[in-house]
């Protein structure tokens, strides 16, 4: 539905190389609705959690590295079929299969370093945007262009 949520984070390449706003950007210009946004410092505790399914992939003690190498800017965009869409704006986890067009397709040339993680399933978003953010740093605003975007 509308009030559908994914969890994105600009990961700390993607901030090293100043690409925050052009990220944001192009949610924006979708038509999908922020409702949390924060810098973080992310906690190897944190990373266990939410990578969850790699622990024993061979990658996984440098993609702790990496992911606490500098901050992240995490956000929850909301809107029709967000996950989806996320993860075609995002493109291929292996950035040489990205598309171009694709986050990852434009600013990304090796897997270790794709820029930007998002959510790849609703049930997995949920659990997400719970372990990234408290109830009380997601806004439920009023987007008064919404019948212009929606039917
Ligand atoms: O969801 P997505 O980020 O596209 O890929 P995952 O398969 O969930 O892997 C998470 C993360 O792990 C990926 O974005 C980069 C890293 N990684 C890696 O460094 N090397 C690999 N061969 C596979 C994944
Ligand atoms: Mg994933």
């Amino acid at each position: 539905g509308v009030k559908e949520r994914t969890l994105v984070a600009v990961k700390p390449d993607g901030v090293q190389r100043r690409l925050v706003g052009q990220i944001i950007k192009r949610f924006e210009q979708r038509g999908f609705r922020l409702v949390g946004l924060k810098m973080v410092q992310v906690s190897e505790e944190l990373l266990d959690q939410h990578y969850v399914s790699l622990h024993k992939k061979p990658f996984y003690p440098s993609l702790l590295r990496y992911m606490t190498s500098g901050p992240v800017v995490a956000m929850v965009w909301e809107g029709h079929n967000v996950v989806k869409s996320t993860r075609m704006l995002v493109g291929d986890t292996n950035s040489a299969e990205a598309m171009p067009g694709t986050l990852r397709g434009d600013f990304s040339i090796h897997v270790s370093r794709n820029v930007v993680h998002a959510s790849d399933s609703t049930e997995v978003a949920q659990k997400e945007i719970s372990l990234w953010f408290q109830c009380s740093e997601l806004i439920d605003w009023e987007c008064c262009d919404h019948g212009n975007i929606y039917h």
